[in-house]
């Protein structure tokens, strides 16, 4: 114990205050926070003021400004120190005050910045900071619009670096990174090139000396290299260390190796510390080919993985460190080697995981859908890519740097603007893009350029899609265009006429929402099964072109989007997990497709119920495995085989009413899994068991995730059964399976009332005697559709406003509503439930008859009583 106490002395003498470290503090904590719609609370940092109302129904969620303000207290011996604050992202514009007086502002919210407050400070005393920040819709800051949500407030840490006055720069648009470059890499030798540069803040001369330690990844050190340096006062001067490593460790997706640096300014004559920096860097070199894809340290590798945004179910962006950490090994564990940032710089954390976990990584600023012909946006823009560039600079991960994304789809679909706007604005974007180009390549010759399209000709056309390095192309064939196959068609076309221009797909997938499924999946029926019916196409169709670099789906997580109105409005529900992490079927078939270790799984996370016609009706199991040979064993003895392609087998079972219990096996892994059989035919025999809920208008079953009721896809009417008679499904476009796309209000189900039966006639049961209540469930459609989603390519065709719609309904002959007429008496895209008791006597029959417009319903319960 007393050897104990010693050491603890002398560790804490050596760091004792006095000595010039710097000094680096979290500032998280217990700030002031009030905006105008918000009365002031104490939050800790990270903080976004939207995590709530961006998810209400209806109303816009708040952009403007928000306050958060603390005092702190600044000791007399910071008077011979420098004082920053450290922002690792604050959306959009910030501003900080200290005791009143404007310190520093920083335009743009997803770079990190920090500003230098040591002249406002006063010493032995409080001082009062006040950040404003403001998340306003700016005509100047890109984005200007995207298919997310612009959260505001300081949603990444902030911290407090106290330095010396002879100090390594830190308010600079590299946020105080030094540098790492590695010009030269190859598996005989590596250069290294570490540029920093040291202030003098002192009113003095000073000299000193800079030193830099070498580590390799083992962390022996491999070199001390040091420089003498003079500086006059307020004097910068950069320091440069070059050195070489023979026969380098590389760095690599399958085995991350990361060297590391020490660097410290020193006195003269002691060993005292006046400032440091610490980094990791790697070395690896790659090659874009546009005929044979990519390459890594000289060997080929498909680059396959995800698109991440930075939002989390009730935290908006304002996420800690551990879900970044915890979302990279996720997309890592599925097997990915590659993630784009979609759209934007994300959290220090990132990088820094990406580097470690072995993810190659394509990094993006957010000029996206639309620019600006104003100086300052296009200086802003560029601003905002030096600082990704030079604050991310020493991660080997990162490979490519983006800068635009779908840059004419706003142009394209606007039907407002005039041919010379267009052609105005085609041209602030390409002079833009030629900016941006030349930007990253003098700060970063020695990393790819991308940028991400849409499927349009007119990049081609504009001669924009020639200035990058690599073309990402966001690819939605069988999603907003129609075809899988076209996918495939549309890349050997590009690839045909521009050979020299290495692809990659930078996006594709289709919205999936776990509470629906089926096992005749449809475009834009948000199944899980046309959600693994896509993307298994789609792989196959990338694994066939060895010219494509790679590809991330869009997405790896649903994220929120305000304006989007699909199965679950304000969330695009794109991803291969839900919003909250959990996860969809799909993550595990990548895992399948992509992963060495052995993988089995029987799909159907999400759902354990399975409605056959009758017991003769088979059941598709689709299960994933890495297997050559798979079989399913049903309830311990009955064994069946199937074939495996593409890692993907399709079980046939005829199973009679009840629960079984399924197993998987291949020879090394096995998983379980129960299901529960409820044929059609036995449904209106059991209703003293389980109600009958049927999800009319539509072909999936619907489950209710709080009453776990699940209300299962439609059926016409047989003699002895159940089902519709007459009408049609109500369907904006042949294509698409959907029904209405809009925010049903009133209800958490919105899938359950956006797809119905219009003109339908009758509704029968042929149940026994007794006495039955009926539920029924209605919305009215159509609406004034101003906000068509910009993104539902090619299908945006005018929806004309439909009159009134007014009908009767009957029930066993006896009118029980009367010119029901939902629009007037409900709202628009208003949940409607109506219930009736029934004393049947012969089954029961529920008749529409018309009087204006078309009849319509939703859904339908029967329940015995
Ligand atoms: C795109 C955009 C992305 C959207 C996505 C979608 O092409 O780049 O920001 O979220 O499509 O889901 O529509």
């Amino acid at each position: 114990m007393k050897h104990l106490i010693y050491l603890f002395l002398f560790f804490t003498l050596l760091s004792s205050p006095g000595h010039a470290q710097r000094q680096v503090q979290s500032l998280n904590s217990a700030w002031r926070f009030s905006s105008e719609v918000q009365p002031e609370k104490i939050v800790n940092i990270p903080h976004t003021w939207n995590a709530e109302d961006a998810f209400r129904d209806g109303k816009e969620y708040f952009r403007g400004k928000g306050t958060y303000e603390k005092s702190i207290f600044a000791p007399q011996k910071w008077q011979n120190k420098q004082v920053f604050l450290k922002f690792e992202g604050s959306n959009q514009v910030t501003e900080v005050f200290v005791n009143g007086t404007s310190a520093g502002k920083h335009i743009g919210g997803y770079t990190g910045f920090v500003i230098d407050i040591s002249e406002k400070l006063t010493f032995n005393a409080e001082n009062e900071l006040k950040i404003v920040v403001d998340n306003s819709h700016n005509t100047n800051i890109p984005p200007l619009d995207a298919d997310f949500n612009f959260y505001g407030g300081i949603y990444r840490d902030l911290e407090l670096i106290i330095t010396n006055k002879l100090h390594f720069e830190l308010a600079n648009a590299a946020a105080g990174n030094i540098l790492v470059r590695t010009p030269e890499v190859s598996e005989k030798k590596a250069l290294v090139k570490i540029e920093t540069a040291v202030v003098n803040d002192s009113e003095t001369f000073k000299t000193a000396v800079v030193a830099v330690d070498i580590f390799d990844p083992a962390s022996e050190i491999l070199t001390t290299l040091t420089k003498k340096i003079r500086l006059k006062e307020k004097e910068v001067k950069n320091v440069i260390f070059d050195y070489a490593v023979e026969n380098p460790v590389l760095w690599s997706p399958e085995d991350p190796q990361l060297y590391s640096f020490e660097m410290s300014i020193k006195s003269e004559n002691s060993e005292e510390k006046l400032d440091e920096f610490s980094s990791k860097f790697g070395f690896r070199w790659f090659e874009a080919d546009p005929e044979n894809g990519f390459f890594l340290n000289g060997k080929p590798i498909k680059l396959i993985g995800a698109n991440r945004h930075q939002d989390l179910k009730g935290l908006g962006n304002a996420l800690p460190n551990a879900i970044h950490k915890s979302d990279y090994r996720t997309i890592k564990e599925m097997g990915a080697n590659f993630v784009r940032t979609a759209h934007y710089p994300q959290d220090p954390e990132v990088y820094r995981i990406c580097d470690e976990l072995g993810l190659i990584v394509w990094s993006e600023v957010p000029v996206i859908n639309d620019v600006t012909a104003t100086d300052a946006y296009h200086e802003i823009a560029l601003q905002m890519q030096k600082e990704q560039i030079q604050q991310f600079f020493n991660h080997p991960s990162v490979i490519f740097w983006g800068y635009m994304n779908e840059i004419f789809i706003r142009l394209v679909f606007n039907n407002e603007m005039t041919e010379r706007e267009k052609e105005a604005k085609i041209e602030t974007s390409v002079a833009l893009a030629e900016k941006l180009e030349k930007l990253t390549k003098e700060l970063d010759p020695d990393r790819l350029s991308v940028m991400a399209l849409h499927e349009n000709e007119l990049y081609n056309t504009s001669g924009i899609a020639d200035i990058p390095d690599v073309i990402g192309w966001n690819l939605y064939f069988g999603w907003y265009s129609p075809g899988l196959e076209n996918f495939g068609k549309f890349l050997d076309e590009q690839h045909k006429h521009y050979p020299n221009r290495p692809l990659i797909i930078s996006e594709y997938g289709p919205g999936a929402d776990v509470r629906i499924q089926t096992e005749d999946p449809k475009p834009w029926d948000y199944s899980e099964a046309y959600q693994l019916k896509l993307h298994h196409s789609y792989i196959n169709q990338v694994l066939a072109r060895d010219y494509i670099v790679g590809m991330a789906a869009w997405n790896f997580a649903d994220f929120g989007s305000s304006f989007r109105q699909d199965a679950m409005p304000y969330i695009n529900q794109k991803g291969l997990i839900n919003f909250d992490r959990t996860k969809k079927d799909i993550y595990y078939y990548y895992q399948a497709r992509l992963l060495e270790e052995p993988i089995i799984f029987i799909a159907g996370e999400n759902y354990e119920h399975k409605f056959p016609e009758d017991e003769n009706d088979p059941i598709a199991i689709p299960v994933f495995s890495n297997a050559e040979n798979v079989r399913l064993i049903v309830n311990n003895s009955l064994e069946y085989s199937s074939e495996i392609n593409d890692r993907l087998a399709f079980f046939e079972l005829q199973l009679p009413e009840g629960k079984h219990q399924l197993t998987a096996t291949s020879d090394e892994v096995s998983h379980s899994r129960t299901i529960h059989v409820l044929p059609r035919k036995t449904l209106l025999a059991n209703l003293d068991e389980r109600d009958l809920t049927i999800n009319v208008g539509t072909h999936v079953n619907y489950t209710d995730p709080v009453t776990k009721e699940i209300w299962i896809g439609d059926q016409e009417y047989q003699k002895g059964g159940f089902g519709y008679i007459g009408g049609e499904v109500y369907q904006k476009s042949e294509t698409k399976f959907q029904g209405t796309a809009s925010d049903i209000q009133g209800t958490e189900n919105d899938p359950l009332f956006q797809t119905m039966r219009e003109g339908i006639e009758a509704y029968k049961f042929d149940v026994e005697e007794g006495v039955y209540k009926v539920t029924l469930l209605f919305a009215e459609p159509e609406f004034n559709a101003s906000e068509e989603n910009i993104y539902n390519l090619g299908t945006s065709e005018e929806q004309e406003l439909k009159g009134v719609r007014s009908f009767d309904v009957m029930v066993n002959g006896k009118t029980v509503s009367k010119d029901l007429n939902l629009a007037r008496d409900y709202g628009r895209i208003y949940a409607v439930t109506i219930s009736h008791t029934v004393k049947a006597e012969d089954g029961i029959r529920i008749e529409f008859s018309e009087n204006a417009g078309k009849s319509l319903l939703s859904g339908i319960k029967l329940e015995k009583i």
